[in-house]
This record gives structure tokens, C-alpha cells and sequence, in this order.
């Protein structure tokens, strides 16, 4: 028997989410595991050049580590019933969106988990257990650390302040309601089957705005359609469904891109403009909320120029149609504004199966 690939994370964790989705919709057999520090953080640093969650080790031993460039290795690798459409509008479109839902919806799912003391004590606890056993200290220890850490990383570590918090839950109630009026309309953001869209989008609701108390009860209350989809996409398998997708971008996305035409890429251009100037801390103000105190990303410069490679390689009818598009809905200027991105040299070429920064340069090894 071909052993499973073993997906190393948390049950609570959202990029190991993410991948969980994109195994169980694709058929793709897998085991999940428990990350165990201290020890699984050196042996991944040695096997990748960095620890963070997931990692994936494929049966043959390989190691690899980043869910957007594991998906896209993953999808050339069992080219039948991909995820990632065949038409080249939809690729584009969904690529967006699933950087937009790893890069953006991070922080409020970071602050509704460790911001609210709700979140905090449960999922410092889970935390606790699953991932810390071998520590030898009490739980109410490793409780503290966890929460302390996370939002010395995450939270108040990176932008959130008591001032724009509210702001910041404006924004994924608006999320919300634009995601409530699709998901009355089909079962997917792209038709009856799913999409790179719904798996990106997966990362943030499956196992933080589904599970933590906040913003779960929020969905309960106000977004039921966007919690059928949560569970629909867990237990949905991509050869069971339909082949045909709807054509080309529904009009019902568009609020999603005025989203992130108004905040996710004005924030990549202030954080091109915080790498370029070596300023590893920024403020910034998108789509009225200001932040202070931001961590610059390398990560998410390399982000910015996978979006405009996406854009490059369109065939010339689609790049028209894709211009169109990004232009109604704002995000045409800001993915083009910076002139010069500042990469570092093969930044992030060998991922999959090597990596050398963290999305929010943010507890990274001491060589990196
Ligand atoms: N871009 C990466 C991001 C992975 C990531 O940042 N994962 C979080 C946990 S869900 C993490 O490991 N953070 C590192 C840390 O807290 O040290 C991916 O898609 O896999």
C-alpha cells in the first residue's frame, strides 16, 4: 500500500486548514499530526530552512512547506479534476483571492482568536495540549506564553490597536455579507464546484472564524449560507461534482474585489514601500482603518509580484477581460503603483521544498 502523505500542523491552525480542505476536496489521502515543539520546529528549520505550519512530508520523504506553492505542485502533480480552473480568468481570479485570504483575513482572525479572552483561554488550552505535551511546565504556564506570544507576533505585534479593532470587524462583516448573497445563490464562489477560491478562503473561516467563539457566533447569527458553505466544502468531493463552472467571473464578486482594491493591495504597496526603506515596523491607513505599529513582510512583496506574473501570462483576449475587471473594482491601480519591488535575490524559489521567509517576518530563524 502507497503510504499517506503526512500533514504536519494543528487541528486548530489556519494554513493547516487551508491544506486539509484542499486534500479532502481533491481525494488526495493524507494524515494529520501534531506539530511537537520543541523538537519538530529544529528538525523542520533543518529539512526546509524555516518552521511554520504546516509541513508536508510526501511518502517518498520529501519535505515541503507553503500551502499556495504545495497546492499548485500538488495540482500539476494529478492534473485530473483540478482545483485551480482551466479558464484563465477564473485561475487569475481565484489566485487573487486566495492571496487576499492568506495574507489579509490573517489579522482578524488573529485578533478575534487572541484578542477576546474567549478565544484566548481556548485556544491557548487546545494549544497547550496538542502542541506543547512534552514541555514541562503547567498548563496555565504554556497558557500564558501562547497568548503572549501570539499576540506579541500577531495582534498588537502587528497593527491591531484597541482604536482600529472595531474598524477591522466592520470590515469582515462586510466580508460577510458580501459571501452571505453568493452562498444563497450556489454552493461555491465559482458554481457548483469548488474552486482555488473556496479552498484560500477556507484558511481563515475553517478553523478560526467557524470555530472561535466570536466570530462563530457571529456567522450563526448573521451568516448561515457562509457556514453551510464551511461545512459543504469539508464534505465535498471535487469528482462529485459538476464539471462546469459558471462562465468567467459572476457579477456577485465584485464586492469581493472592491475589498480588496480597497484594502489588501493598498496594504501590499505600503508594505513595499516599508521593505524598500528597511522599515521593519509601519503605519498604514486602508479603506479607513489606520493601523500602527505594522510588521513588514518580504513575504508578501514576492506576494505582490506572483499577483502581476498571474496577471503577465494571461493570453491577450483574458488580459482584457481581467483589466476590465480589476479596474472597475479598484484593484487595477494599486497592483501596478509600486515601480520596484524590493525582492531579495531567488527569494522563495525553491519553494516548495525550501523556504526562507515567513509571511510576517515574524519569529523567523536567527540566520534568515
Ligand atoms: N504562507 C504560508 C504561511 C504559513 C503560516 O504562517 N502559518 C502560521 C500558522 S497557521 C505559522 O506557522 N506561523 C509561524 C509562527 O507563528 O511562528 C503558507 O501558506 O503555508
Amino acid at each position: 500500500m502507497v503510504k499517506p502523505i503526512t500533514l504536519y500542523g494543528s487541528n486548530i491552525s489556519y494554513f493547516t486548514g487551508k491544506m486539509e480542505n484542499y486534500f479532502r476536496v481533491r481525494g488526495i489521502p493524507y494524515q494529520l499530526k501534531s506539530m511537537q515543539f520543541p523538537a519538530f520546529k529544529k528538525r523542520m528549520e533543518a529539512e526546509v530552512g524555516l518552521h511554520q505550519m504546516p509541513a508536508v512530508i510526501l511518502p517518498d520523504g520529501r519535505w515541503m512547506t507553503d500551502t499556495t506553492k504545495m497546492i499548485q505542485w500538488f495540482e500539476s502533480q494529478f492534473p485530473e479534476n483540478k482545483i485551480i480552473p482551466d479558464d484563465p480568468v477564473q485561475a487569475f481570479l481565484c489566485l487573487l483571492i486566495e492571496d487576499w485570504a492568506d495574507e489579509w483575513w490573517w489579522r482578524a482572525a488573529m485578533h478575534y482568536r487572541w484578542d477576546y479572552s474567549e478565544g484566548a483561554d481556548f485556544a491557548s488550552r487546545h494549544l497547550a495540549i496538542e502542541l506543547l505535551g512534552s514541555v514541562a511546565a503547567p498548563i496555565w504556564v504554556k497558557k500564558i506564553f501562547l497568548k503572549y506570544r501570539q499576540r506579541k507576533g500577531y495582534t498588537i505585534g502587528d497593527g491591531v490597536t484597541s482604536q482600529n479593532a472595531e474598524q477591522i470587524e466592520v470590515d469582515f462583516k462586510m466580508l460577510l455579507e458580501n459571501l452571505e448573497k453568493i452562498f444563497a445563490q450556489r454552493g461555491f464562489l465559482l458554481g457548483e464546484r469548488p474552486s482555488l477560491a473556496d479552498i484560500g478562503l477556507a484558511g481563515p473561516f475553517f478553523r478560526h472564524f467557524a470555530l472561535d467563539p466570536v466570530p462563530a457566533e457571529i456567522l450563526k447569527k448573521d451568516s448561515p449560507q457562509v457556514l453551510n458553505w464551511v461545512s459543504r466544502l469539508w464534505s465535498t468531493k471535487i469528482s462529485d461534482c459538476p464539471e462546469k463552472l459558471m462562465i468567467s467571473a459572476p457579477d456577485d464578486l465584485e464586492p469581493l474585489f472592491q475589498q480588496i482594491g480597497s484594502t489588501y493591495l493598498p496594504y501590499l504597496c505600503a508594505n513595499v514601500d516599508a521593505v524598500s526603506a528597511n522599515k521593519k515596523r509601519f503605519e498604514f491607513e486602508v479603506g479607513g482603518i489606520s493601523f500602527k505599529g505594522a510588521r513588514y513582510s518580504k513575504y508578501r512583496v514576492w506576494c505582490l509580484k506572483e499577483l502581476r506574473h498571474n496577471y503577465k501570462i494571461l493570453p491577450k483576449k483574458e488580459k482584457e477581460v481581467v483589466r476590465r475587471l480589476l479596474k472597475k473594482t479598484g484593484c487595477w491601480e494599486p497592483l501596478w503603483r509600486q515601480s520596484e519591488l524590493p525582492l531579495s535575490k531567488n527569494q522563495d524559489n525553491l519553494l516548495p521544498f525550501k523556504g526562507h521567509t515567513k509571511m510576517v517576518g515574524v519569529y523567523e530563524a536567527k540566520n534568515t
